[in-house]
């Protein structure tokens, strides 16, 4: 007999039904008192005159999620998580466009309620949330920027707020990680979603987005421009004129910590091979998804990544699903994931608990119907509630499951 009692969205219904809609109640009272009330030929009192709330969807001013824009950041340690956008596309080494990919996200995840029967979570109930706004980038120059993203995300991070970080191109998987891991007390493991392997030292004579990973572990040989720029005793190293980089500080994220999967196709990946062959990353590639299933893969990366490590990071590069899909996105490479197949990695993964996500390569003006937007708003949600759904973020009451 077929029991629907039994049905994973039975007992989610049920679980969405029971949830208090404590905030959205909140938010009607506040739009009628901010946007006045609506005229009254309006049957629904809980409409307001001009809009203040969630709804319409395409209309208003955009924040991510429509969740509260934090711009006193002095203050951002009061959430629980915040979306920051680094709209720096600098890094790039073929088509640019990544500087728009914050925007781009904002004004999609205005479409979305915050609850997912997926998950049974409701992210404005049991989420504060909020949007930190952009990080000041500076165009010109890659070096500086990452001094910026660094100091901000670190800033989030050490407030005690869960940085959900936009990108912006994957050069910045480097700084995004520079200014989180020097603040946990062991080994960082990176759980990294890439068609690219983006581990060489250099591209085009400098740290690009196809660079970001050379600089995990404290073993490179360009650990010395670190020792240069902080004035400390330093030997030479093949890359002794690349001394005008300001730090190459991750040392407490191993290279066996780092977890690279989707790797493949047939641009970008050449050089960094190389190095992760040297340094001993885990490079899995579609082959590997197909032969283990994404399940098995994700259980694997966790094993990887978390191994006396203290904390996991993931680093979204939406060029991992495949352009038929996502084509807003700066090298796009056939043959990626079904976006099925990224959601249910990315949940069992952000399940165990992370300390910082970003998603990075959204390219908007590549983009169609707002696609590959749509897919990175839908990768972030898709984390954060995983996290919420196993009680490693916001604020759910674990006792009533
Ligand atoms: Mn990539």
């Amino acid at each position: 007999m077929t029991d629907p009692a039994e049905f994973d969205g039975t007992r989610k219904t049920a679980h969405l039904g029971r949830m208090p809609r404590k905030r959205a109640e909140a938010e009607i009272a506040h739009g009628l008192e901010m946007g006045l009330e609506a005229a009254p030929s309006i049957n629904d009192r809980s409409i307001s005159l001009f809009a203040r709330g969630s709804q319409p969807a395409f209309a208003g001013i955009n924040t991510f999620l429509r969740a509260p824009y934090c711009e006193d950041i002095r203050k951002v340690g009061g959430y629980e998580a915040a979306f920051v956008g680094v709209p720096f596309d600098t890094g790039t080494t073929y088509r640019p466009g990544t500087r728009f990919g914050p925007q781009a996200l904002r004004r999609i995840s205005a479409l979305y309620d915050g609850y997912s029967l997926d998950y049974g979570v409701d992210l404005l109930e049991e989420l504060d949330l909020c949007d930190a706004g952009d990080v000041f980038v500076i165009p010109g120059n890659i070096e500086k920027t990452f001094d910026q993203v660094s100091a901000a995300i670190g800033h989030i991070y050490t407030s005690g707020t869960f940085p959900i970080i936009c990108g912006g191109d994957h050069s910045l998987g480097y700084p995004n990680v520079r200014g989180i891991a020097p603040h946990i007390d062991g080994n960082v493991g990176i759980i990294h979603f890439d068609r690219h392997i983006d581990m060489q030292a250099m591209d085009m004579d400098e740290r690009m987005h196809t660079t970001p990973w050379y600089w995990t572990g404290a073993d490179h040989p360009d650990a010395h421009a670190a020792a240069h720029a902080a004035g400390r005793p330093h030997t030479h190293s093949p890359h002794h004129d690349h001394s005008h980089m300001h730090d190459v500080g991750l040392a407490n994220c191993p290279p066996k910590n780092l977890v690279q999967i989707g790797i493949g196709g047939w641009y970008g990946s050449r050089p960094g091979t190389a190095v992760a062959h040297e340094r001993g990353s885990s490079v899995l590639t579609m082959a590997d998804v197909e032969r283990y299933g994404t399940a098995k893969i994700a259980e694997m990366a966790l094993d990887l990544a978390w191994k006396d490590a203290k904390a996991v990071y993931l680093s979204f590069d939406i060029d991992s699903i495949d352009p038929a899909f996502a084509p807003g996105t700066g090298t796009p490479e056939p043959g990626g994931f079904m976006p099925r197949e990224a959601f249910e990695m990315i949940r069992i993964i952000a399940g165990e608990g992370l300390c910082g996500m970003e998603v990075v390569e959204v390219s908007p003006p590549y983009d169609v119907n707002d696609n590959t937007a749509q897919l990175a708003c839908r990768v972030i949600l898709d984390v954060t509630s995983a996290m919420v759904a196993a009680g490693k973020l916001g604020h759910r009451d674990m006792t009533a499951f």
